[in-house]
């Protein structure tokens, strides 16, 4: 397959100023009319054909200004239209094309979910609904006319406002037409035709404008919509009043499915959701959900500016407005939520997505230079590693700066398709700043690793900081050079009291700008020996090593004011202590005991005021974390021994804390998802974990009663998580009736797929396969195929990675079934193959073997072409 390259990029040759779409919806014969107003593109080459792009399509007939062409006027195949001799002045191109919804198994361009009609066009799924131009920097008006049977499709959804609707004369038919007066690029078209239940509220934005928001979902479940709803609103309003933005249309569209390849989609007016992402009630929804909800809510909303008002040239700057999305949805939660709470989360996160994306073969830059197939770079890189440059971008301009330099972006660039330049150059004006060398941070790959050392002079009363910095090759960038890396640091004393150390070197935000391979920083007037708090926030996506005494590190736990940071001491003495049990090295029990003594301490004096954040403190790097740390010769059976003995260790000397919040934070009955009760069952779940680790039959007995007596999901699902840890007659029983209860749900279902396929048991394999054979299962729906094989391939290290290779066998078998129906699906989760070289040798073979015979396969798709060829490279 040919390699597509940025610097390849060249203007459109034509330009479609308006579309015109007449789509007559029927299961398996569906007519698209689409009259295309064009004209030369002033920017393009003045010979050039037309071609238009198609994918899988049927070409019905052509028309140009009104006349049929002949056959020998064009070339058409399922994959372009070509017309060699294009008019230089404007024309109007007709184009009629007949496509299957049904068949459509990849949910790409329109296909049915659940019976209804519903479209996914980003990146490049318009072209299979009919030939265009298909590419983000072609802007366009659209209007949609959509007919269907009434009784099929009741409800009938455009983009943009809606301007009229009707019965067909002389038949069981009606359309609707829509008509959307903001240029947009195809990936933003969306269409839905169905049966739904609707939930809807007036909005009235800033100045004035009445907006009327609708969610549409399974008729039945309308109740099941509201928090979205709710969050839709705070969304806007938050936009309004953080960043200047108001809403554009009449109307605001959300529509969920049950069949959906992504999260969600932004298409203008038109967000079309995964139903996970949509539906949730207190007896079907994880805390987990509601907070996942609200923040992509929040995401696609906040897309009508960053992404569709301000789109991308070319889809080399997806990062452009999904990063600058991502920031702004985190920033959203932030402030709906903890801000620290949720900053930890982010991290969490990225260390376990990102940095493994990174420290892999499918590492890319933010803005990739290269690719064969775009599907497969919606990922962590690009979003999480993308927002993070964002954020960084703000740590060292500081907040006005960057409020204005957004202002200045959006009004040069509104109604335009830009790129990462016309970004950085808003807040280079602004702030008469050099962001070149900052801009590194969107062209080179690899997370950074920053070692730091410090000095103390008690003489001179000074303490020094070295530090310096390098970045691993990763593939297609052998050489690396430094980067631009905010660290907002600060000093922090033995006991906490306040120390007036001065240091040149950091701004008044707090923040050294370390932008060479070796710098160092001397801090005046230290008056006793310090701890370095550094990369407070997390003001860096870079991998720190500094080499303090555990000791000392848990000083900061007690006593630093940034609590990213004493999050962070926590887990860094605990990941040392895993790490070097899980390979063997020698850990004296005095070390385990003084960690497991300052949880305890943390727990008697802190976990009060902010459950939340104690849970996240007393929950250890999970097994995967642990595995990237060591980085190579991974044996993940050793790495889950090592924790499932922390957690008992620790279960041991904290047990009456551990007790206390099990049974003070219990259940009250009243379930709200609001981010302080969520707290207080994220600290109480986690406790009952460490008990079970500790005392197997008295977390056994928790469990069950919790299990029996639960109000809500929340803590229903986390007995049940609890439970699955304790093999035995128990668990089985426990399991089973779930599965019971909950039949006919499946979303909750997802949940209890989840859970099986996560146990890391040597029987699980066969169970996964067991699962498969559910009724609620099926092999063509990403939900549950993700919830039970993902789950699997992703979060059950032991068992995935078994030392016969089965896991990796079964892995090759599924993607392979999966990629004839649904090749996005199969290549993510073929991804889960991107740890394979950092295995111990036994299993690096098996996969690399599991590898090939994916490789070998004749007819596979781009997207897993692409996937495994990188993985072997
Ligand atoms: N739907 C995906 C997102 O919002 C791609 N745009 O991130
Ligand atoms: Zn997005």
């Amino acid at each position: 397959t040919p390699i597509i390259r940025l610097e390849d990029y060249r203007p459109s040759d034509f330009l479609i100023d308006n579309v015109e779409l007449d789509v007559k919806l029927h299961p398996t014969e569906t007519r698209v009319i689409a009259t295309l107003a064009m004209r030369p593109n002033p920017e393009g080459r003045t010979d050039a054909p037309l071609v238009l792009d198609g994918d899988e399509l049927n070409l019905r007939t052509v028309a140009l200004n009104g006349r049929t062409l002949a056959a020998e006027e064009f070339e058409a195949s399922p994959q372009s239209l070509t017309i060699a001799q294009a008019p230089r002045q404007p024309f109007t191109l007709t184009i009629e094309t007949e496509i299957n919804p049904t068949a459509n198994t990849k949910l790409m361009g329109l296909y049915r979910s659940s019976g209804n009609y519903c479209t996914q066009c980003e990146a490049e799924g318009f072209r299979r609904i009919t030939y265009f131009l298909d590419r983000p920097d072609v802007l366009s008006v659209y209007t949609t006319r959509i007919e269907a049977e009434r009784d099929d499709a009741p409800v009938l959804l455009g983009n943009g406002n809606p301007v009229e609707s009707g019965t067909v004369q002389g038949s069981d038919r009606h359309y609707a037409v829509w008509h959307d007066p903001h240029p947009k690029p195809s990936y933003l078209f969306a269409l839905v035709g169905g049966r739904l239940g609707r939930l809807s509220k007036s909005f009235t934005t800033l100045s004035g404008r009445a907006v009327e928001l609708a969610i549409y979902v399974e008729p039945g479940k309308e109740d099941r919509a509201d928090y979205a709803l709710d969050a839709l609103e705070r969304s806007m309003r938050w936009d309004e009043r953080v960043f200047g933005r108001e809403y554009d249309l009449d109307v605001f569209n959300i529509v969920a499915v049950s069949d959906f390849n992504m999260g969600a989609m932004e298409n203008k007016g038109l967000n079309i959701f995964n139903d996970k992402y949509v539906l949730a009630s207190p007896e079907t929804a994880t805390d987990m959900d509601y907070a996942h909800i609200e923040a992509i809510i929040a995401h696609e909303y906040f897309h009508n500016w960053t992404g569709n008002r301000v789109t991308c040239r070319d889809w080399f700057q997806l990062c452009l407005k999904e990063g600058l999305t991502v920031f702004r949805d985190q920033e959203f939660s932030s402030d709906e939520r903890s801000r620290p709470v949720h900053r930890i989360a982010e991290v969490k996160t990225l260390r376990a997505r990102q940095f493994l994306e990174d420290s892999g073969p499918l590492a890319h830059p933010v803005r990739p230079s290269q690719y064969r197939e775009i599907n497969n770079f919606y990922t962590a890189t690009v979003y999480e590693k993308g927002a993070e440059i964002v954020r960084m971008l703000k740590t060292i301009i500081g907040d006005e700066d960057f409020r204005r330099g957004m202002d200045v972006y959006f009004e040069r660039c509104d109604g335009t398709a830009a790129t990462v330049e016309d970004f950085l150059n808003a807040f280079a004006d602004v702030t008469r700043r050099d962001l070149s060398h900052f801009a590194r941070w969107y062209e080179q790959s690899g997370t950074p690793r920053v070692k730091v050392k410090g000095q103390y002079d008690s003489g001179a009363q000074t303490y020094r900081l070295d530090f310096a910095q390098s970045t691993p090759p990763t593939p297609g960038q052998p050489k690396k050079d430094a980067m631009a890396i905010p660290v907002a640091l600060g000093l922090v004393t033995h006991d906490g009291s306040p120390l007036n150390a001065t240091c040149d070197r950091v701004d008044a935000r707090g923040v050294f700008l370390f932008d060479k391979p070796e710098d160092g920083i001397t801090f005046m007037g230290v008056t006793s020996l310090p701890v370095p708090s550094l990369f407070r926030g997390f003001s860096a996506p870079v991998k720190v090593s500094l080499g303090l005494p555990d000791e000392e590190l848990l000083v900061l736990l007690r006593h630093d004011t940034d609590a990213f940071n004493r999050w962070q001491a926590a887990q860094t003495v605990a990941m040392r202590l895993l790490a070097a049990r899980s390979t063997g090295a020698e850990v004296s029990h005095a070390q385990i005991d003084a960690f497991s003594a300052a949880l305890a301490s943390f727990m008697e004096s802190d976990a009060q005021k902010d459950p939340a954040f104690a849970a996240l403190v007393i929950t250890l790097p999970s097994e995967a974390d642990i595995a990237q740390e060591i980085g190579q010769n991974v044996n993940p059976d050793a790495i889950h021994r090592a924790r499932t003995e922390m957690r008992r260790r620790i279960g041991l000397s904290c047990a009456n804390h551990l007790r206390r919040f099990h049974e003070s934070l219990a259940d009250t009955g009243r379930y709200s998802p609001d981010a302080t009760s969520a707290g207080r069952r994220s600290l109480r779940n986690a406790s009952l974990d460490l008990l079970a680790a500790a005392d197997p039959s008295e977390g056994e007995s928790l469990a069950v009663r919790q299990l029996e007596s639960a109000s809500n999901m929340t803590d229903r699902l986390a007995s049940l998580s609890v439970l699955t840890t304790l093999p035995g007659a128990v668990r089985e029983e426990a399991l089973a009736r779930f599965g019971e209860r909950y039949r006919n749900e499946p979303l909750v279902l997802d949940k209890w797929f989840t859970l099986q396929a996560a146990i890391p048991e040597d029987g699980t394999l066969e169970r996964v396969k067991g699962l498969m054979q559910h009724p609620a299962f099926s092999i063509a729906n990403p939900n549950r195929v993700r919830a039970l094989i993902g789950s699997f391939a992703m979060l059950n290290q032991v068992q995935f990675n078994r030392e016969d290779g089965a896991g990796y066998r079964f892995l090759a078998s599924v993607v392979l079934r999966t990629d004839e129906l649904n090749p996005q699906l199969a290549a993510r989760l073929l991804t889960a193959f991107s740890t394979w070289r950092m295995m111990e040798s036994t299993r690096r073979s098996h996969a690399e073997e599991a590898l090939r015979s994916i490789a070998q396969k004749p007819n596979l798709s781009r997207d897993v072409g692409d996937i495994v060829s990188r993985s072997l490279e």
